[in-house]
């Protein structure tokens, strides 16, 4: 039927980019070799009760030694791209001064196999592995992290800026701003509202910092770009609508004002007026932010259900993670936002299946840039997949997330939007961050112990859509 988005025969235009997408250190493994040093990530997953299970990126998929077969299996696919990161870990491991000419060569061999296969590198720059020594010296709320990651940039932009066909700078920056130095669910775990919104500035300063890095350093004639997680609000009670602002500002327009406007929204500056001063934000920095970008990538997954609390019946708060410090993803909103309980379905990580969140995120984008090129950066559902007795994994249930939602970008598209194209979150099973292994978003499937990997009934599926350009039956 057309109500929920189980289209099939829709044809995506020629040229449509379909990929598909991993991060360095959810996939790697090989903590430790050729020079890499810690990132936050590996602190935070080597302490007791911060990951689920106890489980570290230190294998993950063994991504690092079984990268060329990876390739083949992206090939063999039919992918058009492959978004991957760079562990800033493996080319400056101390975060300041040497350079690891290993980490380089690592990236510029992937690179160089993704081309002679024929699939066009899209690499971030930052996936949430900051080297631990910057984060030692402050991490993202101190402005001498958007100077590392500058100089980071200048340095990928020499190496490989002959041969990227785009550049984004971060993956998700609310979560690296909210959940790691908010709410603390992430690394570094710090729970601490005033850190978080300087993080946010720097961050976005960062982000600028490393377009003009990399512009003035690739040699090639790359896109630009950068990756957020847009969050798309209901709104419930009689403030509906404040409360879908308050949201929008601080997760959305945190990033969008600066990013491509270049100022930071008047009422974001009011509702955390309470939480900081914003004086970390020096003449100068937003020109620096204000970058253009070719193509604007947005990850997404599903929506959020919100109300104003009215202050007096107990506060719901389900905000889809793990609270272990005690903080909040939402300074200056603690105590005035309640995230509520959303219908179903759901997927293995409770978060909501709503295909038409992404079709309405695609139309909203349009209508606030409307001459910006926009890009699904990350798609997908994590279940709990079955082997079936032939070997085959046969995953119904992402096929169907990944239709629905396909179904709803093209629909997107029908009313004007210039999506250039999609990729899939993730190749492979991975490191789930907080959940470890627990969870499971590959369209291939990863078995931990063997690292085999097993194209599910999903990947099948988006190899015939990639491969024809058509929503498969
Ligand atoms: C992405 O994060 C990451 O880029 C990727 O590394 C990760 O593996 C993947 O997605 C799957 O998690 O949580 O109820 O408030 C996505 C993180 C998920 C954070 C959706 C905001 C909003 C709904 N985002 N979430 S809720």
């Amino acid at each position: 039927g057309n109500a929920d988005y189980r289209d099939s025969g829709l044809v995506f235009p020629e040229g449509f980019t379909f990929g598909s997408a991993t991060a360095s250190y959810q996939v790697e493994g090989g903590a430790r070799e050729d020079g890499r040093l810690p990132s936050i990530w590996d602190t935070f997953s080597g302490t007791p009760g911060r990951v689920w299970n106890g489980d570290t990126g230190d294998v993950a998929c063994d991504h690092y030694h079984r990268w060329e077969s990876d390739l083949d299996l992206m090939k063999d696919l039919g992918l058009d791209a492959y978004r991957f990161s760079i562990a800033w870990p493996r080319i400056v491991p101390a975060g300041t001064g040497a350079v690891n000419q290993a980490g380089i060569d690592f990236y510029s061999r992937l690179v160089d196999g993704l081309l002679e296969r024929g699939i066009r590198p899209v690499a971030t720059l930052y996936h949430w592995d900051l080297p631990q020594p910057l984060e030692d010296a402050g991490g993202w709320p101190v402005r001498a992290t958007a100077d590392a990651f500058e100089r980071y940039a200048e340095i990928m932009g020499t190496a490989l800026g002959d041969r990227i066909h785009t550049w984004t700078t971060l993956n998700e920056p609310w979560c690296s701003a909210y959940l790691g130095y908010g709410q603390g669910g992430h690394a570094p775990g710090r729970a601490e509202p005033a850190s978080a919104l300087a993080a946010v500035h720097h961050l976005n300063l960062a982000h600028g910092r490393a377009v003009q890095a990399l512009r003035a350093t690739s040699t090639g004639d790359p896109d630009y770009s950068v990756t957020l997680n847009f969050h798309v609000a209901r709104g419930r009670g009689d403030q509906a609508a404040e409360a879908i602002r308050r949201v929008d500002a601080l997760a959305n327009r945190a990033f969008t004002g600066p990013m491509l406007r270049g100022e930071y929204p008047a009422d974001l500056l009011q509702d955390t007026a309470s939480v900081t001063d914003w004086s970390f934000v020096q003449e100068g920095d937003l020109e620096a932010i204000h970058q253009p970008i070719d193509v604007l990538g947005v990850n997404y997954y599903s929506t959020v259900t919100v109300r104003l609390w009215d202050g007096v019946s107990p506060r719901q708060v389900n905000d889809g993670h793990k609270a272990t410090a005690g903080g909040t993803a939402w300074p200056g909103s603690d105590g005035v936002l309640e995230f509520l309980e959303q219908p179903g379905p759901y997927t293995e990580m409770g978060w909501n299946i709503a295909p038409e969140g992404l079709e309405e995120l695609l139309l909203s984008l349009r209508e606030q840039f409307p001459d910006q090129a926009l890009m699904v950066t990350e798609n997908g559902a994590a279940f709990a997949d079955e082997v079936a007795e032939d070997g085959s994994v046969p995953d119904a249930d992402r096929l169907d997330y990944l239709r629905r939602h396909f179904t709803a970008a093209h629909r997107a598209m029908q009313q004007g939007v210039d999506l250039r194209g999609y990729f899939v979150w993730s190749l492979l099973d991975n490191f789930e961050w907080g959940y470890g292994y627990a969870k499971r978003f590959g369209i291939v499937r990863v078995d931990f112990d063997t690292l085999e990997r097993t194209v599910k009934q999903s990947g099948e599926w988006y190899a015939r859509l990639a491969k024809t350009g058509t929503l498969p039956e």
